[in-house]
C-alpha cells in the first residue's frame, strides 16, 4: 500500500490529540467597543484555565470547535473546500492590509481631550472655542513623514502632529507638523518633493532618510526649501519624545465671528513637558536597539498616568499686519515670529488614553484638512488649498470607499443628518421616505434641512486677477528667515545643524549637488557655509543667485531654539540604573526615592535579566539585560556596582559602551567609587567632568537628580567631537 493511501486514525482522535493553547483572558481594563459588543450581548462562555472566556466563533457567529486543524479527507489527505471556517479565516487574513499612507505612514496615536482655557468668542463663532472649561474628545496621531510603516522612530525627519477634535459642530482636523514651516510654497510641487525624499525608485533605498542624492538634488534646485531645511537639519527633527515637541498648524487660517468678520490665525501646540531632542549619534543607535522608541515612550507615559499635555496657542492678526509684514502670510515657508505677534494661550490638549486597537484607531483614522467647523476657515495659502483636495482623495484609496466616516474613530461625536447613502460598507443609512432635498415630506419622513444661521458659511472674500500659473512676487525671499532661524540657535544647536548637513551631504554621491547646496548656505550664514564646505572637504562655491537680491538681517527669536525652551525639571524623564550583584542597597534606595521625588522614572539594567541581589540581600528585578539596555535609551544614567560586579562589567563590551556612549552624549552620570574600574577600562576615567557625579551618600542621589534637570552637560560636547576641536 502506498504511504499516502494508508488508513489513518479517526479524525476525532486526531482532533483530541492536537495541542490546544488556552485563549488568553480578556484584558483587565476592557476591550474596544468594536469587539466588545457581540460578546457583551450574552454570548456563551467556555471554562478554561484563564477563567470564563467567550466561545470562539466565525465572523458569521458560528461556534468554532477546532481552530488548530483544517478539515481533511483522512488525517494526511487533502484539505476540503467545504471547510468554511478555514476559508473564512484565510480569506480574511489575505485581506488584512490596507495601503499605507503615501506620506506619514509610520504613526502613533492616542486619545484625550481638549479643554478651552480662554474664550475666543471675541473673534470666532466656533462652538469649541466659546466656553472656558468645556472639554471635547480628541484623537492625536504623531508620525514621521518619509519612512514606511515599519521604519524606525528616530529617523531624521519632520514629525506629523495631526489632531482631531470631536466638537459639537463636527470634526475639526488640525493636521500639523512639529515644524512651523514647509519645504514648498505650492501644492503642485508636493509629489516631486515626496518622490525625491522617499527611497530612490530604481533601488528602493535608502529607507526613512533624506541623506541621498535625490533629496538634496531636489532641495538644492528649490531654494524655497532652505528655511525648512534649516529646521530639519536641527535637532527638531530628532525629538526625544513625541511628548517633547511642539505642533504647528503651519498655514494661516481664519477665525470668523457671527457677523462674518474674519481674523487671521496661526495655531501652535506648546508641550508642557518642554522641548527636548536626542543627539544624532544617539538617534542612530536608538533606531537599532529600539525602533519603537517614540511609540513605546508615549504608550508607557500614558499608561503610567503621566499624561502628556500641550497648550493651544494662537497668533491672531489682521489685514493691516499682513500687509505690513515683511513676508506673505500665505507663504507656508515663512513663520510669524512670536516677538512680532505673541502667542495667546487659549486651551489645553491632554492625552490620557492609549488605543484599544492600533489598526482600528491609529491606522484607520482619516484626517482631512478641510474638516473645519463653522467659525474657522481657510486662507488662500496655495499649499493649504492643495491639501484640501488631497486628504479627502487619499482616504478613498486607503480606506476603500466613501464611507470611512462610518468607522468609529472617524465618526463625529455630535448628531449627524444628511442624505449621503449606500457605497461600500455603509453602516449608517438614512431612515424614512425621503433621501433628497428639498422635499415636502415634513418633519417625520423628510429628513434634515439646511440652516443658514447655524451652518458653515465661507468668508466672503473678493478675489480677482487673471487666470495664470504664477508664484506671487511676495513669496520670493527664500533666505532671510532661514538666516533668522540659524542665528536664533544656541552655539551647540548651530553646531548640530552644521554636523547634520555635513552628514547628509556626505551620503550624496554627486559633488555638484553638495556644492549647489553649500551655495545656498552662503546666503544664509557664511560661517555655516564655510564649516559645511570644510566638513565636506569642498572648495567654497559662489553664493546661489537669490530670487530676491536683498536678504534681510532679522533679529533672533528665542522661540526658535529648543535649548532656550527646555524644561527646568527631570519630570517624565528616565534614569537608567546599571546595577550588579552586591551593589549598595542604600544607594539604590536613595536613587529610587530621588527619582520619585522628581516625578521621573527609572529602569534597572543588569548583567542578567533575572536581576541582582543587593548588598543587604534584597533581590531587584532587571528591566533590561545590559546588551539590550544601552544608555541611549535613558536621559541620564547611574552605575551602582560592587567591586566584584564592577570588575566583571569592566570586561564586558556592552557595559563599556553603556558608559562611553552616555559620556559622549553629554548625559549626566552618577557613579559609585567601586564603579570607577569600569570607566577606567572604558577609557574615560580621566575625562570625567562636573557632569559625572559621585554617588557616595544618599544626598548624592538627590544632587544627581537635581543636575539632571539640565538634561545634558553640553560643555562636554566640545571635548568629545573631533569636528568641534
Ligand atoms: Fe500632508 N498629507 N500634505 N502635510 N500630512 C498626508 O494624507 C499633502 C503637508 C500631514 O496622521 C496624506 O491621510 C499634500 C503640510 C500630516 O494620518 C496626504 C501636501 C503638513 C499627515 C497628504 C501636504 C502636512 C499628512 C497622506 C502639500 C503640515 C498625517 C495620508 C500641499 C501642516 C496625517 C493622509 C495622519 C498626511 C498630502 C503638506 C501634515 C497624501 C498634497 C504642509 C500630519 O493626503
Amino acid at each position: 500500500m502506498a504511504k499516502s493511501d494508508k488508513p489513518t486514525r479517526p479524525s476525532s482522535i486526531v482532533a483530541a490529540q492536537s495541542a490546544r493553547m488556552a485563549p488568553p483572558p480578556p484584558p483587565a481594563d476592557g476591550v474596544s467597543d468594536v469587539y466588545a459588543e457581540p460578546q457583551a450581548e450574552g454570548g456563551e462562555t467556555h471554562q478554561c484555565a484563564g477563567g470564563d472566556v467567550a466561545i470562539m466563533t466565525t465572523a458569521q457567529g458560528i461556534p468554532v470547535a477546532d481552530n488548530q486543524n483544517s478539515l481533511k479527507q483522512g488525517a494526511r489527505g487533502p484539505t476540503l473546500l467545504e471547510d468554511a471556517h478555514f476559508r473564512e479565516k484565510m480569506f480574511h487574513f489575505d485581506h488584512e492590509r490596507i495601503p499605507e499612507r503615501v506620506v506619514h505612514a509610520r504613526g502613533y496615536g492616542a486619545h484625550g481631550y481638549f479643554e478651552l482655557t480662554e474664550s475666543l468668542s471675541d473673534v470666532t463663532r466656533a462652538d469649541v472655542l466659546q466656553r472656558v472649561g468645556e472639554k471635547v474628545p480628541a484623537f492625536v496621531r504623531f508620525s514621521t513623514v518619509a519612512g514606511s510603516k515599519g521604519s524606525a522612530d528616530l529617523a531624521r525627519d519632520v514629525r506629523g502632529f495631526a489632531v482631531k477634535l470631536y466638537t459639537q459642530e463636527g470634526n475639526w482636523d488640525l493636521v500639523g507638523n512639529n515644524i512651523p514651516v514647509f519645504f514648498i510654497q505650492d501644492a503642485i510641487k508636493f509629489p516631486d518633493l515626496i518622490h525625491a525624499a522617499k527611497p530612490e525608485p530604481d533601488r528602493d533605498f535608502p529607507q526613512a532618510q533624506t541623506a541621498h542624492d535625490n533629496f538634496w538634488d531636489f532641495i538644492s534646485l528649490s531654494p524655497e526649501a532652505m528655511h525648512m531645511v534649516m529646521w530639519t537639519m536641527s535637532d527638531r527633527a530628532i525629538p526625544r519624545s513625541l511628548r517633547t515637541m511642539e505642533g504647528f498648524g503651519v498655514h494661516t487660517f481664519r477665525l470668523v465671528d457671527a457677523e462674518g468678520k474674519s481674523t487671521f490665525v496661526k495655531f501652535h501646540w506648546k508641550p508642557k513637558q518642554g522641548l527636548q531632542s536626542v543627539a544624532w549619534n544617539e538617534a542612530v543607535k536608538i533606531n537599532g536597539v529600539d525602533p519603537d522608541f517614540h511609540r513605546r515612550d508615549l504608550w508607557d507615559a500614558i499608561n503610567a498616568g503621566d499624561f502628556p499635555e500641550w497648550e493651544l496657542g494662537v497668533q491672531l492678526f489682521d489685514d493691516a499686519f499682513a500687509d505690513s509684514f515683511d513676508f506673505d502670510v500665505l507663504d507656508a515657508t515663512k513663520l510669524i515670529p512670536e516677538e512680532l505677534v505673541p502667542v495667546r494661550i487659549v486651551g489645553r490638549l491632554v492625552l490620557d488614553r492609549v488605543v484599544d486597537n492600533f489598526f482600528a484607531e491609529t491606522e484607520q483614522v482619516a484626517f482631512c484638512t478641510q474638516n473645519v467647523p463653522p467659525g474657522i476657515d481657510f486662507s488662500n495659502d496655495p499649499l493649504l488649498q492643495g491639501r484640501n483636495f488631497s486628504y479627502l482623495d487619499t482616504q478613498l484609496k486607503r480606506l476603500g470607499g466613501p464611507n470611512f466616516t462610518h468607522i468609529p474613530i472617524n465618526a463625529p461625536k455630535c448628531p449627524m443628518a444628511h442624505f449621503q447613502q449606500d457605497g461600500h460598507m455603509a453602516m449608517r443609512n438614512p431612515k424614512g421616505r425621503a433621501n433628497y432635498e428639498p422635499n415636502s415630506w415634513g418633519a417625520e419622513q423628510g429628513g434634515p434641512r439646511e440652516d443658514p444661521a447655524k451652518g458653515f458659511v465661507s468668508v466672503a472674500t473678493v478675489e480677482d486677477g487673471p487666470k495664470q500659473r504664477v508664484r506671487s512676487e511676495s513669496f520670493a525671499d527664500h533666505y532671510s528667515q532661514a538666516r533668522q532661524f540659524y542665528i536664533s540657535q544656541m552655539p551647540i544647536e548651530q553646531k548640530h545643524i552644521g554636523d547634520a548637513i555635513v552628514f547628509e551631504l556626505s551620503k550624496v554621491e554627486r559633488a555638484d549637488i553638495r556644492s549647489r547646496t553649500v551655495s545656498h548656505l552662503r546666503n544664509i550664514d557664511e560661517t555655516l557655509a564655510a564649516t559645511v564646505a570644510d566638513g565636506l572637504g569642498l572648495p567654497l562655491p559662489e553664493p546661489a543667485k537669490a530670487a530676491r537680491a536683498t536678504i534681510m538681517d532679522l533679529p533672533p527669536s528665542d522661540a526658535l531654539s529648543i535649548l532656550k525652551n527646555g524644561p527646568d525639571n527631570f519630570k517624565g524623564r528616565k534614569l537608567g540604573i546599571l546595577l550588579t550583584d552586591g551593589a549598595d542597597a542604600k544607594m539604590f534606595d536613595a536613587l529610587v526615592k530621588a527619582v520619585d521625588k522628581e516625578g521621573a522614572v527609572y529602569e534597572v539594567i543588569a548583567p542578567k535579566i533575572g536581576g541582582v541581589t543587593l548588598s543587604d540581600g534584597t533581590a531587584v528585578a532587571a528591566k533590561q539585560k545590559i546588551d539590550g539596555g544601552p544608555s541611549v535609551l535613558y536621559d541620564a544614567v547611574a552605575v551602582v556596582a560592587s567591586a566584584d560586579g564592577a570588575a566583571l562589567l569592566a570586561m564586558d563590551a556592552a557595559a563599556k559602551d553603556f558608559v562611553t556612549d552616555a559620556f559622549a552624549h553629554c548625559k549626566f552620570m552618577g557613579l559609585t567609587a567601586e564603579a570607577q574600574i569600569l570607566f577606567e577600562k572604558a577609557g574615560i576615567a580621566d575625562d570625567l567632568d562636573e557632569g559625572c557625579l559621585p554617588l557616595a551618600t544618599a544626598k548624592d542621589a538627590t544632587s544627581l537628580l537635581t543636575a539632571c534637570r539640565g538634561l545634558r552637560h553640553w560643555p562636554r560636547e566640545m571635548t568629545v567631537d573631533l569636528d568641534a576641536v
